[in-house]
């Protein structure tokens, strides 16, 4: 508690504040984080499923995977640690949210400054061309990726329609190339969207404070970003109930899950103020 009053006091003393998330922060709306004990890839080999590789050999696996984990993000409601960080973002005059999740939950809680390092699982992207295809775009030309209609799926619909039902012929195909168009995420070997990358190595530089919440900070370069900020004198602090590589140089360390610790930042900040 007295950690969390220190913290508190500079929080109250800073205008630039950066949080960096992962998949620890949409773990508590029922989403399974990539590397944890009931992570994803523990049961699905991620070498198999979210590569080019992967879906030039076998796209329908591929796009059958992705439609399941669409599902429980479309079925999954943002939590508090979700809501807290969109309230965290009018307290500050420089803030940015840098996000590595793929599942909108941040943009659905209210949060309005952030970037997505890795992309969006409702969007498209043709990896052979590269042409992008907004949320909008994409669920017309492949109706099954719609959120509100793999919201409304019943388990039975999902395994007839998706599981058994769904044929490579019928994968949306890019209409600049004619390929096939995959979920609009970074894939490892892949780069990231330059725009979101330039701003969140600038905005870690300049940072005061900078968050790493719910984040395993192995996967690069987003992990690099909470060391950038360190080495130019940012305050680190890591919430996350396990050590990670970047905990020794945090200077704050809260080993407790995000939907606790961060709504009790955002209350006390608002006490102090
Ligand atoms: C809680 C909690 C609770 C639980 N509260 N916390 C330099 C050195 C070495 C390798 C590389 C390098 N540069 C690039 C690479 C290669 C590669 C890489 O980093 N590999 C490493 C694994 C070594 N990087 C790339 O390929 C990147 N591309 C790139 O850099 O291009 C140029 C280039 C290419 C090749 C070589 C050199 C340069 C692209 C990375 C794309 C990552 N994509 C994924 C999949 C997205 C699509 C999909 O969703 O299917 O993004 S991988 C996956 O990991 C996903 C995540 O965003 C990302 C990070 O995972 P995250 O969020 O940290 O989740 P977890 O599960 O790992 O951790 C959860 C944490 O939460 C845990 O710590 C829990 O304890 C905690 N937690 N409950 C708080 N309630
Ligand atoms: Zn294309």
């Amino acid at each position: 508690m007295e950690n969390l009053e220190r913290l508190i006091q500079l929080l109250g003393r800073s205008q630039f504040v950066s949080v960096l998330t992962g998949a620890g922060v949409s773990a508590e709306s029922g989403i399974p984080t990539f590397r944890g004990k009931d992570g994803l890839w523990n049961r699905y080999d991620p070498t198999e499923l979210a590569t080019l590789e992967a879906f030039e050999e076998n796209p329908l696996m591929v796009w059958k995977w992705y439609l399941w984990r669409m599902r429980l993000i479309a079925k999954a409601n943002p939590n508090h640690a979700h809501t807290a960080l969109a309230e965290m973002e009018s307290l500050f005059p420089e803030f940015l949210l840098i996000t590595q999740n793929v599942d909108g939950l941040h943009r659905r809680a209210g949060s309005k400054r952030f970037v997505e390092l890795h992309g969006n699982i409702f969007e498209g992207k043709c990896r052979y061309c590269g042409k992008r295809y907004s949320e909008e775009e994409f669920s017309r030309l492949f109706p099954l990726s719609d959120r509100e209609f793999l919201k409304r799926l019943t388990d039975e619909e999902f395994k007839e329609r998706v599981l058994e039902g769904l044929k490579e012929e019928d994968l949306p195909k890019c209409r600049w190339c004619g390929s096939f168009i995959g979920p609009g995420v970074v894939w490892f070997g892949e780069s990231l969207p330059e725009d979101a990358l330039q701003r969140a190595f600038q905005v870690a530089e300049k940072s005061e404070i900078f968050f790493s919440v719910g984040t395993s900070a192995v996967v690069q370069p987003a992990a690099s970003l909470p060391i950038v900020a360190k080495r130019n004198g940012a305050v680190l602090v890591e919430i996350n109930p396990e050590e990670t590589p970047i905990s020794s140089y945090c200077d704050f360390v809260f080993r407790d899950s995000a939907s606790k610790t961060l709504p009790s930042i955002v209350s006390m900040l608002r006490e102090h103020r």
